[in-house]
């Protein structure tokens, strides 16, 4: 762990440089000089899940007692890379961080090894040859995702008594781990079965207003009546689809099968209304688990590699009535 003088010394350099070219006091870090120090590469704020990952963060780095000092990249890796030279400068103690795709990482944290700082990888992941460079990650497993997403599609089609059925697919951000591993899943769990035709697969982003815009393109490509099943990336994709759907004059849930995943509210209420059929869970709460490997690196313990938490999936085959709010 850095040694305090040294990084309080560096702090005070730091803030006040801040402070001088943004005409503003640096934001205090924690009011507790000898607490831990964190620092924390969000890659934005895209949908009500990011959004739900950010508040774990903070309210479990306040439970700890650690300082930590939040960027928020808007979708941005070079802004990524920056604040993790930013937190290598002031000597943070640890360096987490969610990339937003999985490219373009090994400089940045051939750095912060360099520094001596351990680096937690959370939500998505990297692709790298050496994987000395970050300490853990702790995320979902997303191929495991995918593959609940075909198997309810299997279970699905054989319900509905389905000779064939086209799919199309709208996806998270591109060369993202999500984006891929939930494809892949998914494309393993169909695999084989001559039911299924993916008739398309189109880039939404994670973002709602991207869900509308490629429902829209694929409505005007397909027609409705030439689209059986949307498997989305995420909620957000889906609730905007849902809008295009319905403004459309399509019943889905019923007329369409509808995929999604995440688990925000909106559209856990939407299922449970019977406008999603499936949405395989996708936990934003991973603060707890994070500060906790924290805590166990500054004394020094051994933590595991790789760190998935728990998830299921929610389907129309379910009693949801009991389902607890989603926080997110
Ligand atoms: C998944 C996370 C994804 C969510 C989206 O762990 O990276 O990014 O599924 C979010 O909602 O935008």
């Amino acid at each position: 762990m850095r040694h305090m003088t040294r990084r309080a010394l560096a702090a005070i350099a730091l803030a006040l440089c801040g402070a001088l070219l943004a005409g503003c006091a640096a934001k205090p870090v924690t009011a507790n000089p000898s607490a831990l120090v964190v620092g924390f590469s969000q890659l934005g704020a895209e949908s009500g899940w990011r959004i739900g990952n950010t508040a774990s963060m903070e309210q479990a780095a306040k439970r700890w007692g650690f300082g930590l000092m939040l960027d928020n990249a808007n979708q941005r890796q070079d802004k990524q890379i920056a604040a993790i030279r930013s937190f290598i400068s002031y000597q943070v103690d640890v360096i987490v961080f969610s990339p937003i795709v999985e490219t373009g990482w090994d400089n940045v944290l051939t750095e912060a090894r360099n520094a001596g700082i351990p680096v937690i990888i959370m939500d998505r992941m990297i692709e790298t040859d050496d994987d000395g460079l970050y300490t853990a990650y702790i995320g979902a497993d997303f191929l495991a995702e995918g593959r609940r997403a075909g198997e309810f599609l299997v279970r699905k089609a054989d319900a509905l008594g389905a000779e064939h059925l086209n799919v199309v697919e709208i996806t998270g951000t591109e060369e993202s781990t999500p984006m891929r591993e939930r494809q892949a899943g998914f494309m393993q769990a169909i695999d084989g079965d001559d039911r299924f035709t993916v008739i398309a697969s189109v880039s939404g982003d994670f973002l709602r207003s991207k869900g509308e815009e490629c429902m829209r393109s694929l409505l005007e490509t397909y027609g409705a009546e030439g689209i059986d099943v949307i498997y989305s990336h995420n909620d957000e994709m889906t609730l905007g689809a849902l809008d295009v759907l319905e403004a459309a004059g399509v019943k889905p849930g019923e007329d369409m099968v509808l995929i999604s995943v995440d688990g925000q509210q909106e559209a856990v209420d939407a299922l449970k209304a019977g406008r999603i059929n499936c949405i395989v869970e996708c936990t934003p709460d991973l603060g707890e688990r994070v500060m906790a490997m924290v805590d166990a690196l500054s004394k020094g313990e051994e933590v595991p590699k790789q760190n998935h938490p728990e998830e299921t999936c929610f389907t129309e085959f379910d009693d949801l009535s009991d389902l607890a709010p989603r926080g997110y």
